[in-house]
């Protein structure tokens, strides 16, 4: 079989599994031996990827594709499965095993957003295109076109907003990494360590955290505030998702609700999780499951931190500081039918390809990192002597554009295919019609003088960040660390003397340079045999930059280089897929930079104003994004 033939195998598994065609549990003695543990949760509820069940359910559905001899042996035992597991189960486990079985090397996931339209798309769209395709005539072999809306109205604030909450592609970013970061995930069952799990967990967090705040700022809102008191009441949120398998949907909050104990976890546990860790980070150390204190120093305390924290597998002791991450979310999205006594379903906190709609998200993320700074305040700020590359000296940096030091940015029309994820009928194509923001291509030029007698390498990196706050005052040094947004970091030569680096935005080692759809991997288009599928992990190139804002809103551009030879890390230069390594990490290998993630932005900085804080082998240049209507 070629590669093309296994991708359509594996393309037919995921197939129009959001139509119901799972048959319930009803048959199981039919079912194999080997998935006789995996029919707990019924096909058509919604399945979390955050609710400790269901993800131990998802960890044993993943180890028996895992398990499987070969490659046939694999599809034959998903196959039988996709007949009575849930159908967001079996997807989120049947990605795991192709984004990591050697033998699926080089076959992609198809993209979530055409697997589960119904958790990217409001219902009234796809409702809209279930009719025009039932209604017409059966010869009427033309495209159908549905227009999908922004949900909510001007009269909520955050809607604003919600262009950049329901950003398909970022949503499916968001469910992506999660499956090649499953929280579950053991290294030793694997034999495959995931270098500085905990501490990527924290970072993309951080960063999508920061990402929002740029967002705000550029909408005129203010920047988001964490979440912070276990009894304070919540905004509300109204998804307008269904769920097409089961005709449920994802409940709304409604205003003024404050988090309730559930049967399975109470408030009053998490405020207690949140103490010890709290307390751990004020003593410098967490107290493992086996009651030895483990140093939460410079180069691993926030990997230790962010396993404990999200928590994953690796977490040093889940009986004493407990899983507050996850159940953030599992009690966000259930609050509004806390003990399950009107059948509702979860809000879209619960799963991780919907969670980023809810204005909520953030603030518990927000909370989250939180917890990661109080831990980073306790690190010695970096000093001149960490931050210098000797010799080098940035002497300019221009962006080019169509203007330069301005990237223009506008709202682009997006079809998404409907046809392989909803029972449509004959309908040739069905795609719903959405806007997204995006920007015009830029450039970045760097002017570097090397002022020794030898060739350097040099790791540049790439951050943006808004000047001013929402009162219009400069943000300060130290709080551009939370409104700092990596865009670019990679590797570049200087010779002695003059150089010029220059680098296209679509390089960028934060995004993702191209996704195949459903449609493209059935025909084998873009298959690629040196290409691992993890390259599929990474930010969408569209919202690389803010939006910005229509009389131009000022931003740091700043640029830094640091000696690629104290950073570099072994086995780094041979790895496969370094498409978007930033937020996603490399597979197999070790994260390809020996520095702390975010450096220089993750500890604080004592000065006032950011200028005062450079060292020649930084540079800061003030950019403008303008936003065209
Ligand atoms: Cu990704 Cu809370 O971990 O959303």
């Amino acid at each position: 079989m070629t590669l093309h033939d296994n991708q359509v195998r594996v393309c037919h598994l995921f197939e129009q599994l959001s139509s119901a065609t799972v048959t319930g549990n009803g048959e199981k003695h039919k079912h194999s031996d080997r998935l006789k543990n995996v029919s707990k949760l019924q096909p058509g509820a919604i399945f979390s990827c955050f609710h400790p069940e269901h993800l131990e359910e998802a960890r044993h559905l993943y180890e028996v594709f895992w398990e499987a001899g070969d490659f046939d042996d694999f599809i034959e035992v998903a196959k039988e499965a996709r007949t009575f597991v849930n159908e967001g189960l079996f997807a989120f486990a049947c990605e795991v095993a192709v984004l990591h079985r050697d033998d699926c090397k080089g076959l992609h996931v198809p993209p979530v957003q055409e697997i589960f339209p119904d958790k990217f798309i409001p219902s009234i769209a796809i409702n809209e295109a279930f009719k025009k395709a039932h209604i017409r005539p059966e010869f009427d072999e033309s495209p159908i076109l549905v227009d999908v809306h922004d949900t909510g109205n001007i009269l909520d604030p955050e809607y604003r907003l919600a262009y950049y909450r329901e950003d398909v592609g970022i949503n499916a970013h968001h469910w992506h990494w999660h499956l090649v970061y499953p929280s579950t995930w053991d290294p030793k069952y694997f034999s495959k360590k995931k270098d500085r799990k905990g501490e990527l967990f924290y970072y993309m967090h951080q960063q999508m955290c920061a990402r929002y705040d740029c967002e705000r700022l550029s909408n005129g809102m203010h920047r988001m505030l964490p979440f912070h008191n276990f009894d304070e009441p919540l905004a509300g949120y109204a998804p307008h998702l269904s769920h097409i398998a089961s005709g449920k949907y994802y409940s709304p909050r409604p205003d003024g609700l404050s988090l309730r104990d559930l049967g399975d976890i109470a408030i009053s546990d998490m405020v207690r999780m949140r103490e010890r860790i709290s307390d751990s980070i004020h003593l410098g150390y967490v107290i493992d499951s086996e009651g030895n204190h483990k140093n939460l120093d410079e180069h691993h305390g926030i990997d230790i931190l962010g396993a404990l924290v999200e928590s994953s597998h690796e977490s040093v002791n889940k009986e004493y500081y407990g899983n507050l991450h996850n159940w953030g979310h599992v009690t966000m999205a259930r609050i509004h039918d806390p003990d399950g006594r009107f059948h509702e379903e979860p809000g879209v906190m619960s799963d991780t390809s919907t969670s980023l709609r809810d204005p909520l998200f953030y603030n518990w993320h927000g909370f989250i990192d939180d917890l990661f700074q109080e831990y980073k305040n306790t690190l010695k700020p970096y000093d001149h002597g960490m931050l210098n590359f000797t010799d080098i000296q940035i002497q300019n940096v221009t962006l080019h554009a169509r203007v330069d030091n301005v990237i223009h940015t506008f709202m682009r029309e997006n079809e998404l295919e409907l046809k392989y994820g909803v029972n449509l009928g004959h309908a040739r194509s069905v795609k719903a019609r959405y806007y997204h923001l995006d920007h015009e291509p830029f450039s970045y030029a760097v002017d570097v003088q090397n002022n020794s007698a030898s060739d350097k390498h040099a790791t540049v990196r790439i951050f943006l960040s808004p000047k001013y706050d929402e009162l219009g005052n400069e943000i300060k040094a130290n709080d551009l660390r939370h409104t700092a947004i990596e865009l670019d970091k990679f590797k570049t030569d200087l010779h002695p003397g003059k150089n010029t680096v220059v680098r296209h935005s679509l390089d960028s080692s934060v995004t993702l340079s191209h996704q195949p759809t459903f449609e493209d991997l059935l025909h084998g288009i873009g298959l690629n045999d040196n290409k691992s599928e993890f390259c599929s992990c990474g930010w969408p190139s569209h919202p690389l930059v803010p939006k910005g804002n229509v009389k131009g809103m000022e931003f740091h551009l700043f640029v830094m280089l640091t000696d690629w030879d104290k950073d570099k890390v072994d086995g780094s230069e041979s790895v496969a897929c370094v498409d978007a390594v930033s937020y996603c990490g490399a597979r197999d290998h070790k994260y390809p930079d020996m520095k702390p993630m975010g450096f220089l932005f993750d500890r604080p900085i004592l000065t006032e104003h950011i200028s005062d804080f450079l060292t020649n082998n930084m540079f800061i240049k003030d950019i403008h994004i303008k936003f065209h209507e």
